[in-house]
């Protein structure tokens, strides 16, 4: 594990972002611990949460043209992302849907720079992966193809089958998944961290159940 991830889950568990408890899953399983994205809340969390974006994708090295920040989780995310971006490497355009298509001014569902060339969306947390299909959809619809998805954590839980969600999110579109960390960067961390020991059994089981 890098550096920076080590560090992102220490900041996700100081801003209150990674917690352990019993928490319902969209999916409808139940987790002993959940990602809250939502809560890096202040504009100093918002602007760290974009650096890590941004560093997961250029440590990554992938070309990227366009960033896409699906509605309405993803719009902040695109945004700080795309000023990290300009800051560490490079300044790049981004672009975000409304979740109601407007009928009047410019109309549309996009709004932000023009999808084109090779686009990569921006989204929080992969389970099962349902999410990510409505995002393809809609920068095929504008004539552009989604090159890659990067999300904070993949949780690298089976999907629909065998596979774990994202290999098939991968296999299905075609496209790659980028986290900033998974599951087994979690586990090291707390197999390192004292404070977090008591935490292991519970994840460990969690994984026998839904992981790979
Ligand atoms: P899938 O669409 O099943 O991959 O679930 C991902 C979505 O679940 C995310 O976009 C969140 O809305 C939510 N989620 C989290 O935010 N954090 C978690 O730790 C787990 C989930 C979840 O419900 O699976």
């Amino acid at each position: 594990m890098q550096d920076y991830q080590y560090q992102f889950i220490r900041y996700a568990l100081d801003c209150g972002v990674l917690k352990f408890g019993d928490f319902q899953l969209k999916s409808g399983r139940r987790s002993p611990y959940f990602f809250n994205t939502g809560l890096f809340n202040t504009g100093a969390m918002l602007d760290r949460l974009g650096q890590f974006y941004a560093q997961a994708i250029i440590d990554a090295g992938v070309s990227v043209d366009v960033l896409y920040g699906p509605a309405y989780k993803g719009i902040p995310l695109v945004s700080a992302t795309a000023i990290a971006y300009a800051r560490m490497q490079s300044d790049i355009p981004f672009t975000f849907n409304r979740k109601e298509a407007k009928d009047h001014g410019e109309g549309g569902v996009l709004v932000g720079a023009p999808l084109q060339g090779r686009v990569w969306i921006l989204d929080d947390v992969i389970t099962a992966g349902t999410s990510v299909r409505e995002s393809v959809d809609i920068i095929r619809a504008a004539g552009a193809e989604p090159e890659g998805v990067v999300i904070a954590l993949d949780r690298q839980e089976k999907g629909q089958n065998q596979r774990s969600a994202v290999q098939e999110v991968e296999s299905q579109f075609g496209i790659q998944v980028l986290p900033i960390i998974t599951l087994a960067d979690i586990v090291v961390f707390i197999e390192r961290e004292a404070d977090y020991a008591d935490k292991l059994s519970v994840i460990r089981e969690y994984r026998e159940q839904y992981g790979l």
